[in-house]
């Protein structure tokens, strides 16, 4: 039968999150709290907005909506100067020959990401055009774990969801696959992933063996 794919970006094709941690962490000590790689952990796979509201929750600082938009800018702003520099040695082991695989198999492939800032990330690394659709932080307004940003993938892909295998780090991501109906593969540790259809440890795991008893 006919299938396709649906990757999320940050954790799966790029690893942004330590870049997301850097801006985040100089935004936190200029508020005057600490903000540490287990901090970060909860902001994976999470919306912008969202992200901020954790931040402030840790450093257990109010602030207005002016002050949380103009924080938020600035945020993305020092994100940016880290994203304009990628380069195509950041996409992470064994997506280039997945991807490769899947365009031999005449496999078609959409990005479904939280990020606003996923077009130009898949530029920088230059895959922007090998994806049959783009959705991103723009085209939702439900984040993951809601299905949504999944179900709009599959509908840009003219396929049904249960045809559709959705690659996550995520579990907000593995719940929006499942509950979108559609099989899951979690990349990342088991116990944290275990609702999903298949999980391996990190993106190596996609070798031409466990691809072909995936699609056959
Ligand atoms: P932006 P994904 C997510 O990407 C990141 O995991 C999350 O940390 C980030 O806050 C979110 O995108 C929004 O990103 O600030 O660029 O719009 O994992 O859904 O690809
Ligand atoms: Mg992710």
């Amino acid at each position: 039968k006919e299938i396709a794919f649906i990757f999320d970006l940050d954790g799966v094709i790029v690893d942004t999150a330590k870049y997301h941690f850097l801006a985040w962490r100089n935004l936190a000590n200029s508020l005057g709290f600490e903000f540490t790689e287990a901090h970060n952990e909860l902001l994976k796979g999470v919306s912008r907005v969202r992200s901020l509201e954790i931040l402030l929750e840790i450093g257990k600082v109010a602030l207005t909506e002016d002050q949380k938009q103009s924080l938020l800018i600035k945020k993305n702003e020092e994100y940016l100067s880290y994203v304009n520099k990628m380069t195509a040695d950041e996409i992470l082991p064994g997506i280039s020959n997945l991807l490769d695989y899947l365009d031999v198999n005449n496999i078609k492939y959409a990005l479904g990401s939280a990020s606003k800032n996923a077009p130009l990330i898949l530029e920088k690394v230059g895959l922007l055009n090998r994806f049959s659709a783009i959705v991103d932080g723009n085209d939702v307004s439900k984040a993951k774990p809601d299905p949504e940003v999944f179900l709009i993938g599959a509908q840009k892909l003219q396929m049904k969801p249960e045809n559709c295998i959705v690659v996550e780090d995520a579990i907000a991501g593995i719940e929006a696959a499942n509950a979108a109906n559609m099989v899951s593969i979690g990349i990342g540790d088991a116990e944290l992933l275990k609702k999903a259809t298949y999980i391996l440890k990190d993106t190596t795991g996609f070798t031409n063996d466990f691809l072909k008893n995936l699609i056959n």
